[in-house]
């Protein structure tokens, strides 16, 4: 099966594909889309003009779950979800779940002001308390074994490593479950593999681009 990938360098959803691709150790093409001037073949191909889209053998699959659920489906064993129905079932919400997370974060880090910032942060947070008492004092959140929840959460786990490494925010300073969570997740090498190389590099320059209140000058007091 040839599998083409239709990616962006610095998308948390590309990033969700790419995790799962490298622990199933599948071969898969790759083709970057700049999705802030979208070519008209691209818009042809994906139906929300989104990435990722996957194309096999030039089926066209789109929804990074969806493309997730297909890889694992097609690919060597184990699968990446719990076997128990009502375990994958609350899985597959607390998936859904972390993806508006994902976009909560993203708006608090473009914030253009302290206020807004904080703002931001306070919902961040209010969904973190939530995420906290879903978790045991497991590696994984489904104990021992890495799953498709884990690969996940580790574009938004990997987001905040960047702004404790590069501005010493925090996110998760109170939250000592996913603490453990996000350092066991990111730890793991197919995860390390599934983002670019220069990430941290990257997502500072997006962060400036969009005019974050965390790289302006005279807004550096953000936080
Ligand atoms: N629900 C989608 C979200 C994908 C998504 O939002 N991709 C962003 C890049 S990270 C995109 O392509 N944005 C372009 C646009 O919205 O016009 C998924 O899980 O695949």
């Amino acid at each position: 099966m040839h599998l083409v990938l239709y990616s962006f360098r610095i998308c948390p959803f590309v990033e969700r594909t790419n995790i799962l691709l490298n622990e199933k150790n599948i071969e898969c093409e790759r083709v970057y889309v700049d999705i802030r001037n979208k070519p008209d073949w691209f818009l042809k191909l994906s139906p929300l003009g989104k990435v990722p889209v996957l194309s096999a053998d030039k089926a066209i699959i789109f929804e990074s779950t969806v493309i997730n659920e297909y890889l694992d489906e097609i690919s060597s064993l184990p699968l990446l979800y719990p076997n128990d129905p009502i375990q994958k079932a609350r899985n597959k919400s607390w998936i859904e779940w972390g993806s508006t997370l994902v976009f909560d974060a993203y708006y608090m880090t473009l914030a253009s002001n302290k206020l807004e910032f904080v703002e931001k942060q306070k919902i961040v947070n209010s969904k973190l308390v939530l995420l906290e008492q879903e978790l045991r004092n497991t590696p994984f959140f489904n104990g021992e074994k890495f799953s498709m929840i884990d690969l996940a959460y580790a574009p938004l786990f990997r987001r905040f490593d960047s702004l404790v490494r590069q501005f010493s925010i925090d996110t998760l300073e109170q939250y000592p479950k996913l603490k453990i969570w996000s350092n066991h997740i990111l730890k793991k090498e197919s995860v390390q593999n599934g983002f670019a190389h220069n990430f941290d590099e990257e997502f500072y320059q997006l962060l400036k681009l969009k005019g974050s209140c965390l790289i302006s000058s005279e807004t550096k007091n953000c936080i």
